[in-house]
């Protein structure tokens, strides 16, 4: 497209109007408010809020697969940087999903659990 028609649709940045007006700036790693937490647990399975988190209980055939999913899920952490507490006792793994870095839950605790139904199944 044309520069002229770019321009025509980019807001001036003299007007202060470069960046979308959202609620917290976009900011993902923003504190969710109580209500948008409920409506997304909502959306998945199985997951929980406990105290400022979000938890799930996974269960295995046997501890190896548990050990295996652990390591799906650790893998996955790394490359987002975000990564969760992890409970093992034998066959049963439980997420527990927080943002310690804004002491609440954030969009990407919703992501990652999203990513660990997938792995979940893997
Ligand atoms: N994982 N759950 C969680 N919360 C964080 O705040 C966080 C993390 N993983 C890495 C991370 N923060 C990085 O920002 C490090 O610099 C602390």
């Amino acid at each position: 497209t044309p520069a002229s028609h770019r321009q025509s649709r980019m807001p001036d940045p003299a007007l202060g109007l470069a960046k979308p007006a959202h609620r917290d700036g976009g900011n993902r790693m923003a504190k969710l408010p109580p209500e948008e937490i409920k409506n997304r647990l909502a959306s998945l399975s199985g997951w929980q809020l406990a105290d400022n988190t979000i938890k799930k209980q996974l269960k295995f055939n046997d501890f190896m697969s548990a050990i295996a999913f652990v390591n799906r899920v650790a893998v996955e952490a790394e490359a987002i940087d975000h990564h969760p507490d992890i409970t093992i006792n034998y066959t049963r793994v439980t997420m527990t999903l927080s943002t310690h870095s804004a002491s609440g839950i954030t969009e990407k605790d919703f992501a990652l659990a999203q990513q660990i139904d997938s792995l979940a199944k893997a």
